[in-house]
């Protein structure tokens, strides 16, 4: 048994998450992790709201309430729509906690401490109105490259760009709309990855032969190669951990420095004394579930910090990057509040079937194309009719012929349930989810194909006066009772409404576990099915358009 935890990159408590926020980190994470429970292992999954950061001290100062409340606002909205699809975190917490705080002092002072904090100087724009820094987006104008007017000092809308605050043409302060801005000097402090870059690359080179995603370790690797630079984890603002060293009244920690130690701040908040057992344990699997643009501060800031800190925290064993989920069709915006995202997708159909074709699409090693013609076939054909309607039939099929399901089955010892369970299993243990997917439509076409090859509602009918084919209809039966219950045991961690309900017909109680597959298990032949999915109309994926 391992102990794990299983993390997910923070939302950041800003905006309502979107479908491709969802599949490129929670999502795998929720599946993994169900799994790891299935699978018996001692594992936790930890998450929680990312509340630091420019873009809520900006939206709070605009709607004229402290960020803190904005923040904790967004965090309860966002925490219950997780709940809505079933996402089963041990603990879904926040970053502006006493505890989350307590965690990145002690982190930031032995970095201190072992020298590997320095002083930054530069010259950073300040608003001569509101008397402050204005860093990031807080001020605009236009940008230097494709002259569009409204430029963020971090970045230009229109052609994408990353930008510096000084660079902005005619910048103004977008708190008070005034151009009275200098640039002054100003300190701020930075953790010295060149010191640290040595150690950052061996663990690189060693721990990431646990799965990694090939595109994190090829990215890290180079620009480790590029020679690593100092990076500021200070910011001029606000918001945020107060930087616990004197001469640094004007800034606050960084928003990633204390996110990222956010993971351990969480579940010092979900269990004050067993944290330490599952951080602070060297047998402990660390595995990380984020997008691709997480990557190098998982890769390389936040094992810096661990590294340099030396206070004994596991870094990551595993670091599993999703590519992006693209579409023409529909829009998924997050920054600008319109689009398709987790809420309104819900309007359109029940969280497991998004959770279902979210995963059977998933970008897990290259970008994907969401359209609406790849939804209907997963849900239509792949969950109602290849596993919906199998499972429907063959309830039925034992409701109606009681005496020739009597006693229980092994599910694992029909053969071809072992078989996908075993590719299952291989590729739940390396990440690769699209595979568990298809190891479980594959079990289900065939049980499709021993429904239409061996027709045993006829054999049924045949049962009553032939023993022969009493016999025959009894061993159908029992292959197709193990392939449902084998069916609802591996759904479980992609649709886990739909498991629970099929797994109500045995007469088994408690979490599914693939332990259970090698017991007897009995049907519970009194009840009455229901179908576990509804197909999508029409109308349903008209509803898309709503959001081209
Ligand atoms: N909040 C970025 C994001 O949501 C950031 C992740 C933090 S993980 C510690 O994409
Ligand atoms: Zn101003």
């Amino acid at each position: 048994m391992a102990r794990v935890i299983v993390t997910s990159a923070l939302p950041y408590a800003y905006s309502m998450p979107h479908l491709g926020n969802f599949v490129g980190s929670v999502l795998p994470a929720d599946v993994y992790y169900k799994y790891l429970r299935m699978k018996g292992d001692d594992a936790i999954f930890i998450c929680g709201s990312d509340q630091h950061g420019t873009p809520i001290e900006l939206a709070a100062l605009q709607k004229g309430v402290a960020p803190e409340q904005l923040a904790d606002e967004m965090h309860a909205a966002i925490k219950s729509l997780y709940d809505k699809y079933e996402c089963g975190f041990t603990h879904y917490g926040k970053t502006h906690t006493p505890e989350n705080k307590e965690v990145v002092y002690s982190v930031f002072n032995e970095l201190y401490r072992n020298g590997y904090i320095l002083e930054t100087e530069d010259m950073q724009a300040y608003c001569n109105v509101d008397k402050r820094f204005l860093p990031d987006r807080f001020i605009q104008g236009t940008c230097p490259y494709c002259h569009t007017k409204n430029a963020r000092g971090d970045q230009c809308d229109n052609c994408g760009r990353l930008l510096e605050p000084g660079q902005i043409i005619d910048p103004f302060c977008v708190v008070c709309g005034k151009s009275d801005i200098s640039f002054v000097k100003s300190k701020n402090l930075a953790l010295d990855l060149t010191k640290l870059q040595d150690k950052i690359k061996a663990f690189i080179k060693e721990n990431s032969k646990n799965n990694w995603s090939k595109d994190a370790v090829n990215k890290s690797l180079s620009m480790i190669k590029q020679g690593l630079k100092p990076r500021d984890i200070t910011r001029n603002m606000k918001w945020g951990f107060p930087v616990p060293l004197a001469g640094y009244e004007n800034a606050t920690l960084y928003v990633w420095f204390d996110a990222v130690l956010g993971y351990i701040g969480i579940t010092k908040e979900w269990d004050p004394k067993r944290w330490r057992d599952y951080w602070q344990n060297e047998h402990t699997q660390l595995v990380q579930f984020m997008g691709k643009d997480n990557t190098i501060f998982h890769s390389i800031m936040w094992p810096a910090m661990l590294i340099g800190s030396n206070l004994g925290f596991v870094l990551p064993y595993t670091l599993k990057i999703s590519q992006h989920l693209t579409s023409k069709e529909v829009k998924f915006s997050k920054s600008k509040g319109v689009g398709l995202n987790m809420r309104n997708a819900l309007e359109i159909m029940p969280a497991d079937c998004w959770r279902f074709a979210l995963m059977h699409s998933a970008p897990e090693n290259a970008d994907s194309e969401f359209t609406k013609e790849v939804l209907e076939e997963t849900v239509n054909t792949i969950l109602n009719d290849k596993i919906g309607n199998f499972v429907q039939r063959t309830l039925k099929l034992a409701l109606a012929n009681k005496a020739l399901v009597e006693g229980g089955v092994v599910p694992s010892s029909e053969k071809k349930v072992a078989v996908e369970l075993e590719r299952y299993a291989d590729a739940f243990d390396s990440l690769q989810f699209k595979k568990a997917v298809a190891a479980l439509v594959g079990l289900a076409e065939q049980g499709n194909r021993i429904m239409s090859d061996r027709e045993p509602w006829l054999l049924a009918k045949a049962a009553k006066n032939d023993a022969k084919a009493a016999k025959e209809a009894k061993d159908v039966l029992s292959s197709l009772i193990a392939i449902t219950y084998a069916l609802g045991v591996m759904l479980h961690p992609f649709t886990p409404e739909a498991s629970k309900k099929l797994l109500a017909h045995f007469k088994v109680g408690g979490e599914p576990t693939l332990a259970l597959l090698g017991k007897t298990i009995e049907l519970d032949i009194e009840k009455e099915p229901h179908p576990l999915f509804a197909k999508l109309t029409q109308k349903e994926l008209e509803k898309l358009q709503k959001y081209a």
